[in-house]
């Protein structure tokens, strides 16, 4: 596992130099879920490639950028499950973006996730990796390499409230959850970056990220082996928690295509037993 969380960090550099300096225009190529690739998403995706090749512990990678499985080492043991640079669209307006990787072992399911990263490329490079039975860490990039800052803890409660997905198409339900929280006096924090929005809420102590189904997208827009499961296993480690529109954990979600999508509530335990109550999944 070592081996794998030191790639990353090389990949963090590598990629933070890529945002720097290469051209932020957009590819002649399509992701498999059918967006428009920016240049920077198809080198991001190269340079994660390039790292892990000469990893022996990477059995497959399998990339949001991607069709498919890419076997790398037959004798490997983990499949590393990656979104190269998730908000790529921010780029260009230089708001902070990330990249998120989740490590599984044997079938792509969220029960075989044995630990996750992701980076967030701002004002500083940040990193947050979570393994088991262990509080997820914050390193920090300084001369160029990681410093250890702190083990992040979530507060019970929070006070930052982060909406996803278009709300004219959102249920009445769900807008009404929406604004009871608002009216409580949560304070607005949406970047359209999952990465600085949940890192932010999660820094902050707590408060609530949302991405509900909704009438164009009844499955939600964020990918689960990707992006939903690493960030519910970083959530729950740091002792909030991360759920579906059933009050379901996000944990325990098995995907039968790799792109598959899933509403995702993210948070500490108070806004995700307000949503619970208020999708009338409260046991
Ligand atoms: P891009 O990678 O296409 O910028 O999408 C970012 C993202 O996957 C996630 O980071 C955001 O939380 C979410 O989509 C934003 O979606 P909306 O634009 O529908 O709010």
């Amino acid at each position: 596992m070592n081996t794998v969380l030191e790639t990353i960090k090389k990949i963090a550099f590598e990629i933070d130099e890529a945002i720097k300096t290469e051209d932020l225009g957009y590819s002649e190529s399509e992701n498999s879920s059918g967006e428009d690739q920016l240049k920077l998403d198809v080198q991001s995706d190269l340079i994660i490639e390039k790292a892990f090749a000469s990893a022996e512990a990477v059995k497959n990678l399998v990339s949001e950028e991607k069709e498919g499985v890419l076997e790398l080492n037959s004798d490997g043991k983990y499949t590393i499950c990656y979104d190269p640079l998730d908000g790529s669209s921010l780029v260009d307006v230089n708001l902070s973006v990330g990249s998120i990787f989740g490590i599984y072992e044997g079938e792509l399911k969220g029960e075989n996730l044995v630990s996750s990263a992701y980076v967030v490329y701002g004002p500083r490079i940040e990193l947050v990796i979570a393994t088991k039975d262990k509080k997820p860490a914050l390193y920090r990039a300084v001369d160029g390499i990681f410093k250890f800052i702190e083990d992040i803890s979530m507060n019970e409660k929070g006070k930052l409230n982060a909406p996803g997905g278009t709300q004219q198409n959102w249920s009445l339900n769900h807008k009404i959850f929406i604004d009871t929280l608002f009216t409580e006096g949560y304070r607005l924090r949406y970047s359209g970056g999952m990465v600085p929005d949940l890192h932010q809420i999660m820094l902050k102590g707590g408060g609530l990220f949302s991405y509900p189904g909704t009438t164009d997208k009844p499955d939600g827009k964020l990918r689960q082996l990707f992006e939903v499961i690493p960030f519910a296993f970083i959530y729950e480690q740091a002792g909030g928690q991360a759920v579906d529109h059933k009050g379901k954990r996000l944990m325990e979600l098995v995907p039968s295509h790799p792109h598959d999508t899933s509403p995702c509530f993210f948070g500490s335990n108070y806004e995700i037993e307000a949503m619970k109550k208020a999708y009338g999944t409260k046991d």
